[in-house]
């Protein structure tokens, strides 16, 4: 199986674990795969909240109502994917740059299914580079404090993220702690979102492999 139909066959698991009401939808490729599911099951939910402009306009290509956060309350369940997730279900996430919404949305859930090819399971979380969101005039300042964590921040030049603000990506990380940097990187003036997942993870991790799909919980 290629990669991509192993995103597909986690993103189609997680139809299982949708119950109703209004559900977050996530960004990326992976669930690109699940928004293309959930059009087959759209008459049991009553719309989504969605973490990106790209992934809203998928949902609405779909006939599925896309809601302001502020005007729903708790979200059910929260379905999206991950660039690295390890076994306790910590994640790092923001490659794709929503990372901030994608926070948002799953804060705001009651239920965070993760949705990812097995090739995202690692063993310590650090081999993708971590992106950081940043506030325009702090950029240069984070990345100094970020040095003296350990890590190499690479400004994503010729990137906004949808909230007008630049990523740093930290490279050459081994997060052997992940609430504890998650803190320290938070408690930065001028950080906006780091991209760890942490203190708040996955509460389901689903992974399609060739042999199926692995959950874990
Ligand atoms: C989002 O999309 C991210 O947080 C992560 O960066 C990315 C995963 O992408 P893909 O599903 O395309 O591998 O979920």
């Amino acid at each position: 199986m290629t990669q991509d139909e192993l995103k597909k066959q986690s993103a189609l698991a997680a139809l299982d674990y949708i119950e109703g009401g209004i559900i977050g939808v996530g960004t990326g490729s992976t669930v690109n795969h699940f928004i293309d599911g959930l059009a087959t099951i759209k008459h049991r939910i009553d719309g989504a909240v969605s973490s990106s402009e790209v992934s809203s306009a998928r949902l609405r290509q779909h006939g599925i109502t896309v809601y302001d956060l502020n005007d729903v309350g708790q979200l059910s369940v929260y379905v999206d994917g991950a660039d690295e997730a390890n076994d306790r279900l910590q994640l790092i996430k923001g490659g794709g740059g929503a990372l901030t919404r994608e926070k948002i949305v799953a804060a705001a859930s009651a239920k965070f299914v993760c949705i990812a090819d097995a090739s995202k399971r690692v063993a310590v979380l650090g081999s993708f580079p971590l992106p950081v969101e940043v506030i325009p005039m702090a950029r240069s300042y984070v990345a100094r404090q970020l040095v003296q964590l350990g890590g190499t921040p690479v400004w994503r030049e010729g990137f906004i993220s949808d909230n007008g603000n630049p990523i740093l990506d930290i490279h050459g990380l081994a997060v052997h702690d992940p609430v504890a940097l998650e803190q320290q990187i938070n408690q930065i003036v001028g950080v906006v979102t780091v991209g760890l997942f942490a203190q708040r993870p996955a509460d389901v991790l689903l992974l399609g492999a060739a042999g199926g799909v692995e959950t874990i919980t």
